[in-house]
């Protein structure tokens, strides 16, 4: 049986979550008439404590509904330099919104108020006005990252007072919560606006939901609409997004702990190291480096194993944690990496 550690989007939905979806009771959407995702929608905005919620066919639509909402052509949006927003969404706050990113690199991945105030922009006639601030928790490429919360009410108020947009990329807020017992809402009410992800380690097979005040959401349904993003007999897909919170939330904090199992045993492996300064949530970033071998390599040999990663650079690569994978498998996983830079080390 393989191990999928490529990303925790890759689980499949269960028998049980299959006949949830079989049994949703449904409508036209765009009319606003399907029942089971207006179900959906009041759950996660009462989860997150803000007034109105808009189910979405991806994080990464989330999160450009979000920043066309707050933004107009010629605004900026601060952000981090290894954010999904910037790095990931093939450009979509330039080509869905007219504004452009100012990348900020954040220790960890995690940016300060204080980083953040540096690169307000003035009223100079020849800048772009600072519109929205976009944060990502956990942050996903800094090794699924929680932010303190200290930071997170710092930021936020920053930028409450100076009339700027927070957004929050939650697409792993359940991950942060889960781990650090602030409940989702403590995270949430901190933004204007934020999109949480169903389909990572929820294991619905698609869908995320933005948050927002009633008017915020009124604005983003049109903006979803524009975006080609309106669906019909939506329930089908809120119905496993319904399930996943009912059973699958409950259970994230394994996928930290297997996490953290395979992180230990893979860095008593020569020369291998942990890419990030600790593992927070279920993401492992690993550094090669001191094998001598690339991760593509690493990579294709663990695959050969039935392991599978993803290289995300030349001497890094990342493995994810999620319901698919026990105790078990990611134990068997750091036993097949141990074998594989053995392996792969030694000399032709
Ligand atoms: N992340 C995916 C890839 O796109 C990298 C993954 O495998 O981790 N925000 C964050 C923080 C994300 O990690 C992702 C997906 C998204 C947004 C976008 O979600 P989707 O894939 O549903 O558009």
């Amino acid at each position: 049986m393989t191990i999928d550690l490529r990303s925790d989007t890759v689980t499949q939905p269960t028998p049980e979550m299959r006949r949830a979806m079989a049994e949703a009771e449904v409508g036209d959407d765009v009319f606003e008439e399907d029942p089971t995702v207006q179900r959906l929608e009041a759950r996660v905005a009462g989860l997150l404590g803000h007034e109105a919620a808009l189910f979405v066919s991806s994080g990464s639509m989330g999160n450009g509904v979000a920043v066309r909402t707050h933004c107009a052509a010629g605004d900026e949006v601060v952000a981090e330099y290894d954010s999904h927003v910037f790095n990931n969404e093939v450009g979509s706050t330039a080509a869905l919104s007219g504004a452009q990113v100012h990348p900020l690199r954040g220790e960890g991945g995690i940016l300060t108020a204080a980083q953040i105030e540096s690169t307000i922009r003035s009223e100079d006639v020849h800048h772009s006005d600072t519109r929205l601030v976009c944060i990502e928790n956990t942050h996903n490429f800094a090794g699924g990252a929680v932010y303190p919360v200290e930071t997170l009410r710092e930021i936020s108020a920053l930028c409450a007072g100076r009339g700027i947009g927070r957004h929050l990329d939650g697409a792993r807020l359940w991950n942060a919560s889960a781990e650090t017992g602030i409940s989702l809402d403590t995270y949430a009410r901190l933004f204007d606006s934020v999109s949480v992800c169903l389909s990572k380690g929820l294991g619905a097979p698609v869908g995320s939901v933005l948050v927002g005040s009633r008017h915020f959401i009124h604005r983003a349904r049109r903006f979803r609409k524009m975006f080609g993003g309106g669906m019909r007999q939506a329930g089908i897909l809120a119905a496993a997004g319904l399930y996943a919170l009912e059973h699958n939330l409950p259970r994230l904090k394994e996928d930290h702990e297997n996490a953290r199992e395979f992180a230990r045993r893979a860095c008593e492996i020569p020369g291998v190291r942990l890419g990030q300064a600790r593992v927070d949530t279920n993401i492992v970033f690993l550094d090669t480096e001191g094998t001598g071998r690339p991760a593509a390599e690493v990579m294709n040999a663990l695959g050969a194993l039935g392991v599978r990663v993803f290289d995300t650079g030349q001497w890094r690569f990342r493995a994810v944690f999620h319901l698919h994978v026990s105790r078990q498998d990611a134990v068997r996983a750091a036993e097949c990496l141990a074998e594989t830079v053995t392996s792969v080390s030694r000399p032709r």
